[in-house]
């Protein structure tokens, strides 16, 4: 999918939230598509892809079909993706899919699994959580099979991410290596729904 593609399919569902037609929480992407695109260039289909609320990019670039994604959308589960088939698993509980992605990644190292690996997505408050300096700790030093991606939209919610810990720069912000992708990017939605409707 190219980056006209995934912000059409942004547009078409925030539209359908708009008009009501999905009656469950949907959090929308926007501003980050040359990033996420390039990224995506890297993970095969056999890799996992583990993800947050936010996922809608990550469903279709990892090759669920599109109507697929917008069906289970449209049944009210945007919040929680999941696609098996396609190796894509996501939680709507902050951290929540990272220790499974870790997990996930220790059991291919354990069954010397070659060849596969995981990345799990998560927004820049959830990078500043116990949980995930702990995942990433455990993942480099036990050299998992394993990529974090950080997703910097400056906000938790309506809160700003660095004044709440009174940081300029966060934990992991410029990390670009093995373990760790970080990038920062703006949207023109609200932390969920799609403007016109409720919303947090
Ligand atoms: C355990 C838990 N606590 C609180 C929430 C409510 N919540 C949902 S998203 C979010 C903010 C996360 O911000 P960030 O990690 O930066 O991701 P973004 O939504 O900006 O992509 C919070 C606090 C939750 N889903 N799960």
């Amino acid at each position: 999918m190219n980056k006209v593609e995934l912000v059409s399919f942004e547009e078409e569902i925030a539209d359908l939230f708009n008009k009501g037609k999905i009656r469950a929480p949907v959090h929308l992407y926007q501003g980050n598509e040359n990033k996420i695109i390039e990224f995506f260039k890297r993970v095969k289909k056999n890799d996992w892809v583990f993800c947050s609320w936010r996922s809608h990019y990550q469903c279709l670039l990892k090759g669920v079909p599109r109507e697929e994604v917008k069906n289970e959308i449209l049944s009210g589960r945007s919040i929680s993706l999941c696609f098996p088939k396609y190796k894509i698993y996501s939680s709507a509980l902050v951290g929540g899919s990272l220790p499974i992605a870790v997990g996930t990644a220790l059991s291919l190292k354990l069954r010397k699994e070659k060849g596969i690996m995981v990345y799990c997505f998560m927004g820049e408050m959830t990078s500043e959580t116990g949980i995930a300096h702990e995942c990433i700790k455990y993942s480099i030093s036990h050299d998992l099979p394993i990529h974090f991606i950080i997703e910097d939209n400056e906000k938790s919610v309506c809160t700003d991410t660095r004044s709440t810990w009174k940081l300029k720069k966060l934990s992991y912000e410029g990390k670009n290596d093995k373990f760790i992708t970080f990038y920062s990017y703006k949207s023109k939605w609200p932390h969920a729904g799609a403007g016109k409707r409720i919303q947090f």
